[in-house]
């Protein structure tokens, strides 16, 4: 995607997960927007987004952030709203017996005693496998990686989702089904140091 299309990626992606009325839009409860209200939104507020340019977005952005309706009107972020106007309706689904959560060396001492927490998002996010993970972590700082029960939290009741874009979704994880996987960054004695 070249910068244009990841400015205005970047964008639409906040306005339709954390401030649609940055736009001056509305999403309804399952985050869908009328796209071409969409446009006309992003073009006041100086993006030359025309249609063709949107459907470019959507086909390339490397996560598949964003869903078209199946009538081609609307469009929403499959993940990731902070909003407190969208409350995707997700369907429970069963994952696999682990899942992993990437994230960064600086906040391992505080989910070892408070476990995963969603912090502004909606869910909390967890991957399929350990490369997405690390690629998730890198965005906070040196990567580390905490494998998740999933089996024994199903079993406990807890729920889990899928994105429209294949993320795993859960409310919280409790501390006592976290691991931290050995290798990357960290190294044990930080636990002395926070
Ligand atoms: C951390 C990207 C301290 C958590 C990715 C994370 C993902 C705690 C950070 C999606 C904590 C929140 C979400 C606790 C959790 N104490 N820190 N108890 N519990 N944390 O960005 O999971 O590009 O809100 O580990 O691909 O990093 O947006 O969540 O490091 O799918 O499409 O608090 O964002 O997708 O950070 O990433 P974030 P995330 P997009």
């Amino acid at each position: 995607m070249n910068d244009d299309l990841t400015e205005m990626s970047k964008y639409v992606s906040y306005v339709l997960r954390h401030r649609p009325d940055a736009a001056g839009i509305k999403l309804d409860k399952n985050g869908w927007t009328n796209l071409d209200q969409l446009l006309v939104a992003c073009q006041k507020q100086g993006y030359p987004l025309d249609k063709p340019t949107l459907m470019a977005i959507v086909e390339q952005n490397n996560k598949k952030r964003f869903t078209i309706s199946e009538d081609g009107l609307n469009i929403r972020a499959a993940q990731g709203h902070s909003t407190k106007e969208v409350q995707l309706e997700m369907k429970t689904s069963t994952p696999p017996a682990v899942l992993y959560h990437g994230t960064a060396v600086k906040f391992v001492e505080s989910i070892k005693k408070k476990g995963l927490i969603s912090k502004s998002r909606h869910h909390v996010h967890l991957s399929a496998d350990t490369e997405t993970a690390t690629s998730v972590g890198s965005r906070h700082g040196d990567p580390v990686i905490f494998e998740v029960n999933t089996k024994a939290m199903l079993a406990d009741g807890h729920k889990f989702y899928l994105s429209d874009n294949h993320v795993w979704l859960t409310d919280v994880v409790p501390k006592k089904y976290i691991k931290l996987l050995p290798g990357l960054h960290y190294d044990n004695s930080m636990s002395l140091s926070s």
